[in-house]
């Protein structure tokens, strides 16, 4: 078995054949736009268009107004008004809005606008929504994409569609790897914004602002929301405290919506979904990445209301209170905002062709922000396993398929002749015949995958533990890197490799897989060996293996961001989040 002078010249021609590749993200060599469809939900058997909302809600508002207004002709609803005009009974705020809840409102509302953006990026990748974990074409409720071909291969980065640069960042078809990086990146600072917030909401009265304190919010907030629709508004009393139906939806924004997004979002992740593993058998991947867009829609709802009713119930004074921080009807507040918005907007209308521009620098920005977190989360060793009845009866294939002549040989012999190479730093180069790979003892594991565009699957696989092949070539002491080469080239070209640590490598989930369900693993799926490492996103289990290099450093190989979609696509290096 032993060649080392055979595997170390195949290394060598495998490590030249990697590609280099740009720092930016070059247009006329990704993947050619394509368009989605108008969003849709799925009621019973039939999909409805969501533009729908808008005549629907225009027909709702006017029927509302009339009925609120009839109604206020009712001498018992003139009763109840007077007994609940809006008011909450919790004391007055004294302190007015503070320099710190201006400072607040306003980082709240820049990062969230880069949050949305990205996070809608990160969606039209699959542009699918469902409830349960298998992602199974016909079972989304929710979808921006046709129905999933049924007479040819349609994978996964097939199903991504394009949405304008002015709404995602960056705008272009499958730049999730990018998006990834704004969405996280921003995360993070929104969420210290938050928890700073959180403190200081109750180390002052702010609380008192957005806390109900009695029963009486209820009655009040339906008050409040006759007197809005009625088109007779409530007196204001916005600088000491806020009305009742004010109360309860900034009470949802900041203590429901905003911690939902979060749990939502991390249980999209292998890591938090593998750690909690109990909790993810319910809040699933699919049903977290659901509750996460309803989330999204319940912030927009509340963005789009909460402006209208800015300006329409006294900007000047609304504007003052918020930004300036006075309670008069100055022209302060709007004299900062109308700049600040501006600005806003320039830096709104950049954000997409600068990170096409210089994707590399936002790949290492957002790695240097919340890399760290992800090497945390990849020290968690969690081993999630499913039942034989959880495997999934779809399983979305991705990636490019392998093309080369020496593959199909292999394949035509029913990989017979393949032998995995494995060498670089090793004291023991090897090659593994497709027969003695069989012959060794055989783990076997049933787990979800969780693919960076946002399906997951569960199945069960089949086939050796890294850690048993580790051990019989035993890696030298400066090892510190595994390097999977495909048979496969990737998306732009050169072979699609990846790297790993050697200690994930050992963990008690990574395995070669010759297996998947049962059945000899397909080609689609990788056939004769894919790697399955399950604290990680899907790219980083490289399928079709070719051979295996233990290395010291990665920074020679390809574009030196450790893998192939690290390189080209801007992922990350380090993916259990
Ligand atoms: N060689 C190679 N391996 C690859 C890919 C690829 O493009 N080439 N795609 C990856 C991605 S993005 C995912 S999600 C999984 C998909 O595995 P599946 O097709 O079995 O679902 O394979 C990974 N392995
Ligand atoms: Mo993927």
């Amino acid at each position: 078995m032993k060649n080392s002078q055979k595997t170390q010249t195949l290394e060598s021609s495998l490590e030249t054949n990697l590609t280099d590749a740009a720092d930016s993200l070059l247009l006329d060599r990704w993947m050619p736009p394509q368009a989605g469809i108008v969003p849709q939900i799925r009621i019973g058997g039939r999909w409805i268009s969501v533009l729908w909302v808008v005549p629907l809600g225009v027909v709702l508002l006017i029927l509302a107004i009339a009925v609120a207004q009839q109604l206020r002709t009712f001498p018992v609803v003139q009763e109840f008004i007077l007994r609940y005009p809006g008011d909450t009974s919790s004391s007055p705020v004294t302190s007015g809005f503070p320099l710190w809840l201006r400072a607040q409102h306003f980082f709240n509302s820049f990062f969230m606008l880069f949050i949305i953006r990205a996070g809608i990026q990160i969606l039209a990748d699959h542009p699918r929504l469902y409830f349960r974990r298998d992602s199974t074409p016909g079972t989304e409720w929710f979808r921006f994409q046709h129905d999933v071909p049924q007479d040819r291969l349609w994978t996964s980065k097939d199903d991504s569609v394009t949405i304008p640069g002015w709404l995602g960042i960056p705008g272009v078809r499958h730049s999730v790897g990018l998006a990834r990086w704004w969405h996280f990146t921003f995360d993070l600072l929104w969420v210290i914004n938050g928890l700073i917030y959180y403190v200081l909401l109750f180390t002052t009265d702010q609380w008192q602002r957005v806390v109900p304190t009695s029963w009486s919010v209820f009655p009040n907030a339906l008050s409040t929301m006759l007197q809005y629709l009625s088109l007779q508004f409530p007196v204001e009393h916005t600088w000491t405290f806020y009305n009742g139906l004010q109360q309860l939806t900034y009470f949802i924004t900041v203590f429901i919506a905003a911690p939902l997004a979060f749990v939502t979002g991390v249980m999209q992740g292998p890591a938090f979904s593998n750690k909690l593993d109990g909790f993810a058998k319910v809040l699933n991947r699919q049903l977290a990445r659901t509750i996460h867009f309803v989330v999204l829609s319940w912030f927009l709802f509340f963005i789009f209301v909460h402006t209208i009713l800015v300006f329409i119930t006294g900007l000047r004074n609304n504007l003052n209170y918020m930004v300036a921080g006075v309670n008069n009807d100055s022209w302060t507040g709007l004299l900062i905002y109308i700049p600040v918005m501006v600005v806003l907007i320039i830096i709104w209308l950049m954000a997409s062709p600068i990170t096409i521009r210089h994707a590399r620098l936002i790949q290492r920005v957002g790695e240097s922000v919340v890399g760290y977190i992800k090497s945390w989360a990849e020290y968690w060793d969690p081993g999630t396993q499913y039942r034989e009845k959880d495997i999934s009866p779809y399983f979305w294939v991705n990636g490019t398929l392998p093309t080369s002549e020496e593959y199909d040989t292999l394949r035509q012999g029913e990989f017979v002749d393949y032998k995995l190479t494995i060498g670089g730093l090793v004291e023991n180069p090897q090659e593994f015949a497709y027969a003695e790979l069989k012959a060794m003892p055989k783990q076997e594991q049933i787990t979800k995958h969780f693919c960076i565009q946002g399906w997951s699957g569960v199945a069960k696989w089949g086939g050796v533990p890294v850690r048993d092949i580790l051990r019989m070539v035993k890696p030298k002491p400066e090892a510190r890197y595994v390097v999977f080469y495909s048979f496969a080239e990737g998306a732009d070209g050169g072979i699609y490799y990846d790297v790993h640590s050697i200690r994930n490598m050992r963990h008690k989930l990574s395995i070669l897989a010759y297996e998947m369900n049962g059945e000899t693993l397909s080609f689609l799926h990788g056939a004769p060996l894919r790697l399955r490492c399950e604290n990680q996103l899907g790219f980083k289990m490289v399928k079709w293996i070719r051979a295996i290099e233990l290395v010291h450093d990665f920074r020679h190989l390809g574009a030196g961001q450790g893998g192939y979609n690290e390189d080209h696509e801007f992922y990350g290096y380090r993916m259990p989040i």
